[in-house]
């Protein structure tokens, strides 16, 4: 088993925000940008999530020189810093151009401009050092379902992954699902439909997925079985851990904030698979409460991240002895007891029982 330290961990810039929300206004000063590098190390992290324009800032005004030399920039701020890039995002939801969606737009420009936006992503990826584009599908969605033909989307979805696949045939593409925010109803909603689309493209092995525990938690599913599921068809390439409390707009809590055990049980399916072994990042996408003072607000990250460590202990703790016997006892109200108090620290007597109440010597 690795020990908690042979994690590597990563979070986005945005991570680090000026806390505004759709009913008010920034109520920190922002943190000047590039400085954000200096954060990652001494608060655990090493990898850096990048949309294509936290890379190259004002990207549709440059040439591809003008983007590729700003892009060898940042990677040498990175070099100094320690720090590796995970992936880079296309970030099809802010230009004019995306208002109705990028791939699967009704306008054709506006298509066009999804794609050179992702060209230049997979440039990007490629001159900073990371050999992965996410696709958070922000707008490939609607409000109303008649305003598009969502067949027709979900094809132009799989041509764009394998357009992206032909551009460059080292990159690999990492879907993100989300099912709703900033639309009504998102295509690719959960990771099902992601990894449908990996095996249909032209290059499944190079096509993943990369699960964020809220965005499960929107579509009403189990972040912890969405990641098994990845895990069994080997198409887990990251994952954004947070929380989530109930269904309504994407809240990115601190990771195990709302429902603990949720959390240990998306820990114990990744530790359980070796998650992490060939590098995979534990990616956090956690946003700092509005509330917070200090500039820059941090907390949300090393807090996740302390919890995070705190669960790993917990699911090496966990008795999968006990876990065995109270499965071949069927006996699962003594098996959530025991997970219950586990998680809580108390000191257990539950054993699983037979049918006649005898206790399991196994177990003991
Ligand atoms: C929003 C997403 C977003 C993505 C990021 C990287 O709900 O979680 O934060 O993770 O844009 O693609
Ligand atoms: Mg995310």
């Amino acid at each position: 088993m690795k020990s908690p330290s042979s994690y590597r961990f990563s979070f986005g810039p945005w991570n680090i925000s000026e806390g505004a929300d759709p009913f008010g206004p920034e109520v920190r000063p922002a943190y000047p940008h590039e400085q954000k590098y200096a954060l990652y190390k001494s608060l655990g992290f090493e990898g850096v999530q990048f949309h294509d324009d936290d890379v190259v800032t004002d990207i549709d005004a440059k040439s591809p020189a003008q983007i590729a030399a700003e892009a060898r920039r940042i990677k040498s701020i990175l070099d100094n810093e320690g720090l590796v890039p995970e992936f880079v995002a296309p970030r099809l939801w802010f230009a004019e151009q995306t208002v109705d969606g990028g791939y699967t737009s009704n306008s054709a420009s506006d298509r066009q401009y999804a794609w050179e936006r992702t060209q230049k992503s997979i440039d990007i990826a490629n001159e900073i050092g990371s050999g992965a584009l996410v696709l958070w599908l922000a707008r490939e969605g609607t409000y109303i379902r008649e305003a598009k033909d969502a067949k027709l989307a979900y094809e132009r979805i799989l041509e764009t992954i394998n357009r992206a696949l032909e551009y460059d045939d080292k990159i690999e593409i990492w879907i993100e699902p989300k099912p709703n925010e900033p639309t009504d109803q998102a295509y690719v909603p959960t990771i099902g439909h992601a990894v449908a689309l990996a095996y249909a493209s032209q290059d499944p092995n190079r096509v993943k997925g990369l699960i964020e525990t809220a965005h499960a938690q929107l579509a009403g599913l189990d972040p912890s079985d969405e990641m098994a599921f990845a895990l069994a068809h080997d198409k887990l390439a990251s994952v954004h851990l947070n929380d989530q409390n109930g269904l309504k707009y994407d809240q990115d809590k601190n990771f195990a904030s709302s429902n603990l055990r949720a959390a240990f049980n998306q820990i114990r399916v990744l530790e359980a698979a070796g998650y992490g072994s060939r590098g995979e990042f534990i990616g956090l996408d956690v946003k700092a409460m509005r509330t917070q003072k200090g500039v820059p607000v941090t907390e949300h990250l090393s807090n996740s991240l302390r919890m995070f460590h705190h669960l790993v202990e917990k699911v090496r703790s966990y008795d999968t002895a006990k876990e065995a016997a109270f499965r071949e006892a069927r006996d699962y109200e003594g098996l959530e007891l025991y997970v219950m108090e586990h998680l809580m620290g108390v000191h257990q007597a539950s054993s699983p029982s037979t049918p006649n109440g005898e206790v399991l010597s196994a177990a003991q």
